[in-house]
Formats: C-alpha cells, structure tokens, sequence
C-alpha cells in the first residue's frame, strides 16, 4: 500500500475511486489514518457488546452513546481535528476494556483482530497502527460483501447523524442503539455471506427509517409541525450570526441566549427549515436564510461582518478571512477554530460568538426583501391530501417529483437544476436536503393553490417524504411503486446513503441516482440492485423525465 490514505466514502472522492493522498474535503492522511483505527475501536466494542446482549444481559446506553458521536465525527465534511481523534481513541480503549471484562467472564472468547487490538500510547504508534485497519486492506474477502460492508458502514454513518441530532433532544430508540453493535459486529465477520451481507443491508434501511422517524418525533414534538412560511433569502441591517447544518436545538438555544440583544439570525445550508417550525420562527430575530449550499461556503463566508456556527456537517477549511469568527459545536471541529461545547446541564454558552457578532457590527444596509417557501413537512402537505387527490383525479396535476438530497460542486450537478426547470407544469416536485439549492429561488407557481415545488425539509426529512408517498398509496389503493411519483436523488455523503437504504428498504423502485454512482459499490451489487429494485445512474434531465413521465396514471 504505497498510497498515504484510503477513502472513498463519498460522491466527491478522487476519480471516482478513492482519494488516496489527500481528502477532496480537506481530510489529511493523519486525520483520515486516525478514523480508520477508530472505526477498527468501534468494531471492537460492538463485538463485545454484541456478545453480552446475546447472552441475556445489559450494555448501558453509554456505549451506543459513543459509538454514535465517533461515526458522526468521521462523517464528511465534520471533524479535521487531530486531538479529538486521539481524545476519541483514549475514550474507545477505556470502553473496550469494560466491555472485555464483562464478556470474559460471560466466557466470550474471540481471536478477531478488532477485538484483540489494544490501542499504542503515543501517536506515532496510533498512525503505524492505523494500516491495520485501512478499508483498502489485503483481506480474502470477497469483494462485493466487502462492497456490502462498507456500504452499510456508511449507512451508519449517516444513522447515526440523525441519531445523535435526536438524542440531544433526548429522544432514542433501543432497536437503533442496538443495531450499531450488530451491524459493526457483523462486518467483522470474514465468514459473512452475500445473503447475509444484502439482509443486513435491508435491515440497515429499516434502523435509518426508525432514526429518521425518532428524530421527525422529536423536532415536530419539541418545535410543533413545520407549517408553510415565508423565508427573507436577502440581508438586514445589523449585527448576525449564521448558523449551519442540521441542529434544531442549537438554533434554538442560540435564539434564546441571542434575544434582544440587537443581533440577527440567519439560518445556512440544511437549518434553512428550521423557519417551518412554530416555535423557531416565533422568534423575531430569525430575519432569514444566507447563501446557498455548503460547497459555496468558502466564498460566501469570505470577510463578512459577522459570525459563524457550524452544528453538524458540512464544514470546509475556513479561509483565514473568517477562521477568527466560525465556531463549531456537536461533534464538528477543526484545528484552530473554536468549539462551543455542551455543559454538564445539555446547554451551551455561546455568549462568546454573541459578543463577537456585535463586535463585527454586521451588515450595514437592508437588501430588498426576496422570499421563498418553507414547511412542507408531512403534516402540512397532507392537510392539502384532498386538493392533492382531487388534482390526480381531475387530471390538473400529471406527477410528483421528488428531487431531493445533497449539493455538491461537481459541474454535473446542473443536472438537477435542468430537470427541476423541465418539470411539466402540471406536476408537482417535493424536495429535501440541501440540494434544492439548486432550484428553490426559481419561479414554479402553483396548480390550483398547490405551490409547485414543496420543500419538504433536510435531509433526515426523507422520513416526511415516506410518509406522503404512502398516505397517497394508501388513498389511491395502490403500491407505492404504481403512483404517479418518481425519485430523483443526489448524493454526496453518508446520510445519504442511510436514506437511500431507508428508500429501498420500504421497496420503493425505478429510482435514479446522480450525479455520480459511489465508488464503494461493485459492479455485481450495482447489478443486484438494478435487478431488485430497478435504480440506475441519471442520463440527461431531458431523456429522465420522458422516461419518468411514461410511468403516469
Ligand atoms: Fe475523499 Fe470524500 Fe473521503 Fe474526503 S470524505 S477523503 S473527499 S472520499
Ligand atoms: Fe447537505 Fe452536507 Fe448532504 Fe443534509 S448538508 S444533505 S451534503
């Protein structure tokens, strides 16, 4: 293994097969060397865990906790922070020794090499180490399960997002806190077979559809339904901070602790949907959204007069013009920036970034107000299911679209812009996830009331999205498969591949895929998946939507 790094975990990995000197993201082979050792940790543990609940006994939900807040850390686009690893790393020992106790003296005997490895004290034997547990290593395994595992390895990844964005609101589920183990337990397993590989991967489908519907439980019970509302996407005068990603109670906490103090709140990338939320947009200094998608962060945060805060991916290297006012929190970090931390009681202190924003003085003149639509989660587009239906009934609408997942900066992404503007006008497009930054500030009028493009939400939203598509199958007697309703994804990271499995687990088939296939698939599981549930890589816009609108009823 010449190469300094292996990862090939998502959409923007070098050639198409893995980067293998450096991150496209900015991921250094340390950084990238420390996750793999990491992950190898987690396996560990969760064998361990594994055994002990099979044995009839108990793992406290610390060790779900863990594993969780370490897949996320190693999500794109989230942490570049060499000490946090280490930190991580330290903490997965302590936990894995616990563990080893109390299976041994359940008789747990084990020679797999994640479970004997024990962590090297300094950091130059952490990178030795860390070649034992590269994803690119020289194994006998047979390439499409091992194809298999890392796509469910990454499905993980993107559970577990939505699983700690959900446990900060202290919701959970047991069947998911569980599942970690198994699944990280059975990728260990040299002797998994293909039929065990494809079952694990549907049951990985089925533990992100669980998450995402916890985490849907947690933001409409804490924040209410999202409900229709206007979004300000220009700047007001003032003192602001931004704030990114996908944390509802971030936003929250930030809104209160920033309450009359003169300063604004603009949401970025995926809080963009926050403003749905009653008891978010109730708050009067939420003025609006700020720039657009994540990979335009760079030039967008570029000097601006005022403050940053990164809550969950997806995170860029800061240019120096602004490292000295982005902050991050949750799990997000890198080298040199400040991270708020989360105090003993769950709150956050961010008087520090307040302070800073009002120092930066902010914008200095009101833009022209230009408003966009938000808050068209499951509730609010089903208050609308009778004009809906009545629309298919009487012909006015032909079709639904949805055209949802990440954004990114490949050139080929055009697509989803092209295709959103060649929707019929009688069809309506549901979207979700930050890729609706390529069309959400275009013109798309509505059919008979109905607004043509529903923004539907982030990208754990998929869950909403479910729920809509089955509520119409429910009311037009037919299977999902047989409605007037095609899926157009773009995938750029693990949650969206933990949405992808969600879909294909619930059977849903013919959808399409872009802007690129991932690296991590072979050829003989891109077939299985052809065959089984009909997905293929996008074609032209022009040439998918003849194609998807000769599927209408
Ligand atoms: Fe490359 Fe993507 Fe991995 Fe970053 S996360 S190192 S860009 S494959
Ligand atoms: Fe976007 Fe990073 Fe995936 Fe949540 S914020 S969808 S890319």
């Amino acid at each position: 293994m010449e190469n300094s790094m292996f990862c090939y975990q998502c959409e923007q990995t070098v050639g198409g097969k893995g980067c293998t000197k450096m991150g496209v993201c900015g991921k250094s082979p340390e950084i990238a060397a420390l996750q793999d050792l990491l992950i190898y940790q987690l396996e560990g543990i969760s064998c361990y865990a594994k055994y002990i609940i099979d044995k009839g006994e108990k793992v406290d939900v610390k060790f779900s906790k863990f594993i969780e807040d370490s897949l996320f850390t190693t999500l794109t686009n989230v942490n570049f922070d060499p000490d946090t690893h280490i930190k991580l790393l330290q903490k997965s020992q302590e936990l894995k020794d616990e563990l080893k106790s109390k299976a041994e003296e359940l008789n747990f005997n084990c020679d797999r090499e994640q479970v004997t490895y024990k962590l090297s004290d300094s950091k130059s034997k952490l990178l030795e180490d860390a070649k034992l547990a590269r994803l690119d290593r020289d194994t006998d395994e047979d390439p499409d399960v091992r194809s298999l595992k890392h796509t469910i390895l990454y499905g993980l990844k993107g559970i577990s997002a939505y699983g700690h964005q959900a446990r900060f609101l202290n919701y959970t589920s047991k069947e998911v806190d569980k599942f970690y183990f198994e699944a990280l337990a059975a990728i260990t397993n040299p002797e998994l077979t293909l039929t065990e590989a494809i079952e694990l991967m549907t049951k990985t489908g089925n533990m992100s559809l669980e998450v995402m519907k916890v985490l849907d439980d947690a933001n409409t019970t804490s924040y209410k339904n999202p409900e229709p509302t206007k979004v300000n996407v220009n700047i007001k005068k003032g003192p602001f901070i931004i704030i990114s990603g996908h944390d509802l109670k971030d936003l929250e906490m930030l809104l209160e602790q920033t309450k009359d103090k003169g300063v604004n709140v603009y949401t970025h990338g995926e809080m963009l949907p926050a403003h749905g939320y009653p008891e978010l947009k109730k708050y009067p200094h939420l003025v609006g959204n700020f720039g657009s998608a994540w990979q335009n962060q760079q030039r967008e945060f570029d000097d601006i007069p005022g403050c940053i805060l990164m809550t969950t991916n997806c995170l860029m290297r800061p240019r120096e013009s602004y490292k000295d006012r982005i902050y991050s929190t949750n799990v997000v970090g890198w080298e040199g920036v400040e991270h708020i931390k989360t105090l003993e009681d769950g709150t956050k202190d961010f008087s520090k970034i307040i302070q800073k924003a009002i120092e930066l003085g902010g914008f200095k003149e009101d833009q022209e107000v230009k408003e966009i639509i938000v808050g068209f989660g499951h509730e609010a587009t089903l208050k609308n299911a009778d004009a809906i239906v009545n629309g298919v009934k009487n012909g006015a609408i032909k079709h639904f679209f949805v055209i949802g997942g990440c954004d990114g900066a490949k050139p080929g992404r055009n697509y989803y812009t092209e295709f959103a503007q060649k929707v019929p006008e009688d069809c309506i497009i549901l979207t979700l996830a930050c890729g609706k930054y390529r069309f959400n500030k275009l013109e798309f009028g509505d059919i008979n009331g109905i607004p043509r493009l529903l923004d539907i939400g982030q990208c754990n939203d998929v869950y909403s999205a479910t729920k809509i598509a089955l509520s119409l199958s429910d009311v037009f007697k037919c299977d999902v498969n047989k409605l007037p309703l095609s899926i157009v994804l773009s995938w750029y990271e693990q949650k969206a591949v933990a949405d992808l499995l969600a879909l294909l687990a619930l059977g849903i088939k013919g959808m399409i895929l872009g802007p690129s296939l991932p690296a991590f698939i072979t050829p003989n599981v891109l077939q299985y998946l052809i065959e089984n549930y009909e997905l293929r890589p996008i074609s032209t816009a022009e040439e998918d939507l003849k194609d998807l609108l000769e599927n209408t009823i």
